[in-house]
């Protein structure tokens, strides 16, 4: 591999750079009408403007992709998370263009993206799933007689959907019908594929995820997992590994799971198996085919780098990474800095930043694209910074995480700063005791 095109914006076209720089390849950036100053256009060895801002007419235009790569001979694309990252489509096109997709085949994109699909899959394979029907379900009686069965509450959960869209919680019987044929609606609408399946409902389960990668070889390691209950609307705002709650005996178990699961799917590429964990007991959920926002902090426990080792087994090689020679040290907490207003619903905050002073000192990565003066364009996601901090446990990674936040000045638009000092606070943060429902439940 000697050029990769990267098919994105923001912090994680900069790190992937950064990780194609320490390899020696080189790298061409894409950018909209809208991101001319961003610092991945800036820190690419070369930089196409591919359209105007909106993403239908940018980012997510393969086409205008495939192009910018083929001008400038590049020969691989990394999609990067969002945008085309987990579309089969544009995977299938790289590769027919002889380009190299650096993520995982296109039928694995399609096949895992279909959730009952993945949930069967990993049934096969012996991973714990969660109670319910055996794939989709195709009428309300068939739906009221899994409920039955599981007992109420249940989820409906569309086929195609993902990631908090497309799902129906059913808490009575009589609720049933309404929502079975909302759900099944929702999904045709939303995804053009009216499959929807059903779950027993855990009303309070913690997400826990385990990272995996494969090799083209056959190879396939888990790297732990990470913690990521403290979301909002099923947005995360705060990542860590290890879980508070898994214990090592635990980690052994979710992780053999995870290869199992990932074997029997023959995956390569870095992937992500999601988790729900309740009562102590682990299920799958969900499996993501792409790099994602929270990797940092298994870099960093770990001493590794998920991105180089994404691209070299793209290129073929073997998995460097094996599971007796990484050991688990410390404790890394990510802080996702959003330009948005806490204070008022979460609201996006774009604009002119006039101050941007990043924090330092022992324990503290920052990746961002964001400087001083810099104007965050108001047609992406709000991502504008991701504070990562290991310390050598969880308390030491807190405390130090509150002396990075303290450090950390963002001024000319509001951020999640201020959200995540409180956190820090939390009484019931520190001690570990939280689910998904924390922010609901907590007033921070
Ligand atoms: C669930 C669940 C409880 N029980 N499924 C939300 C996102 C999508 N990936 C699946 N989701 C959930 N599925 C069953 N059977 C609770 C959620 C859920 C959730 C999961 C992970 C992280 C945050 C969440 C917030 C609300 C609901």
């Amino acid at each position: 591999m000697k050029k990769v095109l990267i098919a994105n914006r923001g912090e994680i076209a900069l790190r992937v750079i950064r990780a194609c720089k320490e390899l020696g390849i080189q790298t061409v950036a894409v950018y909209s009408q809208a991101d001319v100053d961003s610092l991945h256009v800036r820190f690419a060895d070369e930089a196409v403007c591919i359209g105007p801002p909106a993403s239908k007419d940018s980012y997510l235009l393969i086409p205008r992709l495939i192009s910018a790569a083929e001008v400038t001979n590049a020969d691989a694309i990394h999609p990067g998370y969002g945008f085309l990252a987990e579309n089969a489509e544009f995977a299938e096109v790289t590769r027919s263009c002889n380009i190299n997709f650096i993520g995982p085949t296109p039928d694995m994109i399609r096949n895992l993206g279909d959730k009952a699909f993945a949930k069967a899959s990993m049934k096969k394979a012996n991973v714990p799933t969660i109670p319910g029907s055996e794939g989709l379900v195709e009428s309300v009686k068939d739906a009221e007689r899994l409920a039955d069965e599981a007992g109420y509450p249940v989820i409906i959960k569309a086929t195609a959907g993902g990631g908090g869209r497309g799902m129906r919680l059913v808490r009575k019987k009589s609720d049933m019908e309404t929502m079975f044929k909302q759900a099944q609606q929702e999904a045709m609408v939303g995804f053009g594929n009216p499959g929807v399946y059903l779950e027993k409902y855990f009303t309070h389960a913690r997400h826990i995820e385990v990272q995996i990668i494969g090799d083209s070889h056959g190879n396939v390691v888990a790297l732990g997992e990470r913690e990521c209950s403290i979301q909002r609307k099923h947005q995360k705002l705060i990542e860590e590994s290890p879980s508070p709650v898994v214990t090592e005996a635990l980690r052994e178990e979710m992780c053999a799971a995870a290869v199992r699961g990932a074997k029997e799917v023959s995956y390569q590429s870095a992937g992500t198996i999601e988790f729900l964990f309740q009562d102590n007991k682990y299920y799958f959920m969900e499996m993501n085919t792409r790099i994602q926002v929270e990797h940092p902090v298994t870099e960093t426990v770990l001493d590794i780098d998920l991105i180089k080792e994404q691209i070299l087994v793209a290129a073929g090689e073997k998995l460097s990474l094996q599971s007796d020679q990484l050991k688990l040290r410390g404790h890394s907490i990510e802080c996702r800095i959003n330009a948005e207003d806490p204070d008022n619903g979460f609201r996006p905050s774009p604009g002119r930043i006039e101050t941007f002073h990043v924090p330092g000192g022992p324990g503290v990565r920052v990746d961002t694209h964001a400087y001083a003066q810099y104007v965050i364009p108001p047609f992406y996601d709000s991502l504008i910074a991701k504070l990562i901090v290991h310390g050598k446990n969880r308390t030491e990674a807190i405390d130090r995480t509150k002396r990075a936040l303290d450090e950390f000045i963002v001024e000319g638009i509001k951020t999640t700063i201020p959200f995540h000092q409180k956190v820090m606070r939390n009484e019931s943060f520190i001690k570990g005791q939280f689910d998904t429902t924390f922010l609901e439940t907590e007033k921070i």
